[in-house]
């Protein structure tokens, strides 16, 4: 029984290798992409990655203020000399960048109406990191969650950016 069904992998490349299959794929070649220019738009777009350059520095971020829905690539760089990383939280409609701060830095906490769609590590000077997530439409903020020497997170002393994913 096992035999037999690891042959079936074998026949289909064989038969690939055939002449006729070869000659069948030749002659399909120039139709192909034409179809897939016009069938396949929206689907290309649902799996693009967008790559959005990072720039962490004592103590601000650089990014730009809006990205494109699907999947997101972001590529944190550490142009400072403090360890810097990159926390993505979502921002409800019905909240403000003020709540969060307010709430993060008089507790320590992350308010329990803002999901956290990832975070980088602590990265060194000169260093990088990615995270990479699926983003819907709507407003994000882009938080530095590492305390510095002085005991004041990054976000206090400017490292948070708000983003709006279009
Ligand atoms: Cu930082």
């Amino acid at each position: 029984m096992r035999f037999a069904q690891s042959l079936c992998p074998l026949a289909a490349v064989l038969l690939s290798l055939s002449p006729a299959h070869a000659a069948r794929s030749q002659a399909a070649a120039p139709a192909k992409p034409a179809v897939a220019a016009a069938a396949a738009k929206p689907a290309l777009n649902a799996n693009r990655v967008t790559y959005v350059a990072v720039s962490g520095v004592d103590y601000n971020f650089t990014a730009p203020d809006q990205v494109p829905a699907g999947v997101v690539a972001f590529n944190l760089t550490n142009a400072g000399a403090d360890l810097h990383a990159l926390a993505l939280l979502e921002l409800p409609a019905n909240h403000t960048l003020r709540e969060f701060l307010d709430m993060y830095h008089s507790k320590g906490i992350i308010p329990p109406w803002m999901p956290t769609l990832g975070q980088t590590g602590p990265i060194a000077p000169n260093q990088e990191a990615f995270l990479t997530v699926r983003m819907k439409p709507g407003r994000y903020i882009l938080a530095c969650m590492i305390p510095a020497r002085d005991g004041r997170a990054h976000t206090e002393k400017g490292m948070v950016k708000m983003i709006t994913v279009k």
